[in-house]
């Protein structure tokens, strides 16, 4: 692989995900196990993020835009190596995984972004140059509300694939985060049947409608997992954020991420 992108709307969990990756640097997944390097400063950084925030029973603090963020080259700047040891039809590989961690702010403005928005372009065109294999678009909220502007969402982002070129050769990894949820996460099983297909029904029929089959895949995953194996508990308390929709770990020694890795290994084939 190389670069992939990760984009979703506000509090989707991405900087969490971000920071579970680096934090995990050995993960037995559901199908695979990998281990994991971090290769540059940013990515160093985060180690420690997991370690004084998460695992400190704390929640990340929103990646928003203001004084300090001007362009995307003001946003942290991820690079990982990622050896992915597969497992009875999966071959070994190693990825080198580079990404930005991009604000929700930008990604919920792509249908009302004006022309002076200059981070909007950037972020756009970084998400779709020619070198980006594809993009894990973490989505979380399933109300029936959200449904309709989450489909007008990725009815454009198809349309600027389309003017970019990239619409047979993009790929879109479709995630349900936080998928530790009592209500949701039996449907981690079969999350295009049982997650998107009930909850975001408009949004699955428009991707499916307008990508090709082979370049999109649904999948369930959670940063922070359930209590135990034998325990579905979620291992999650809810908290209060700047936008009232934090959760933080409930019980830190015990956190095990469900499917951190499975999207990427699928971004990544060949
Ligand atoms: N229940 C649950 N909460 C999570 C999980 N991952 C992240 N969160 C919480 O969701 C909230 C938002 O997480 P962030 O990682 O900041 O989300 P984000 O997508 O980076 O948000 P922006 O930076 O605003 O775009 C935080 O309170 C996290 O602790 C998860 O796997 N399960
Ligand atoms: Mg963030």
């Amino acid at each position: 692989m190389g670069n992939i992108c990760i984009i979703g709307p506000r509090a989707s969990g991405k900087t969490t995900y971000l920071a579970g990756l680096s934090y995990f640097d050995e993960y037995r997944g559901a199908r695979s196990r990998y281990k994991i390097r971090p290769l540059n400063d940013d990515s160093r950084e985060l180690t420690d993020k997991a370690e004084n925030t998460i695992l400190q029973g704390l929640s990340v603090d929103p990646t928003r835009l203001g004084d300090r963020i001007h362009t995307v080259d003001d946003l942290p700047y991820y690079s990982f190596q990622i050896e992915i040891q597969g497992g009875l039809f999966k071959p070994r590989s190693i990825v080198q995984l580079n990404v930005r961690d991009y604000p929700g702010e930008v990604f919920e403005k792509i249908l009302h972004a004006s022309e002076e928005d200059s981070i909007y372009e950037e972020f756009i065109d970084e998400c779709l140059m020619d070198d980006v294999e594809g993009c894990l678009l973490l989505f979380t909220e399933w109300e029936s509300s959200n449904d309709g502007f989450y489909s007008k969402l990725m009815n454009r982002f198809i349309e600027m694939m389309d003017e970019r070129d990239r619409l047979n050769t993009y790929r879109l990894a479709v995630v349900m985060s936080k998928c530790e949820r009592g209500e949701i996460w039996p449907g981690r099983l079969d999350p295009e049947t049982d997650l998107f297909g009930v909850y975001l029904k408009k949004t699955l029929k428009t991707l499916k409608q307008r990508l090709p089959p082979q370049n999109l895949r649904f999948f369930a995953m959670s940063t922070f997992g359930v209590l135990g194996r034998y325990d579905p508990r979620p291992n999650r308390v809810d908290a209060y954020g700047s936008d009232g929709r934090a959760s933080i770990l409930r019980d830190p020694p015990r956190w095990k991420p469900y499917n951190l890795i499975e999207p990427l290994y699928w971004l990544n084939r060949p």
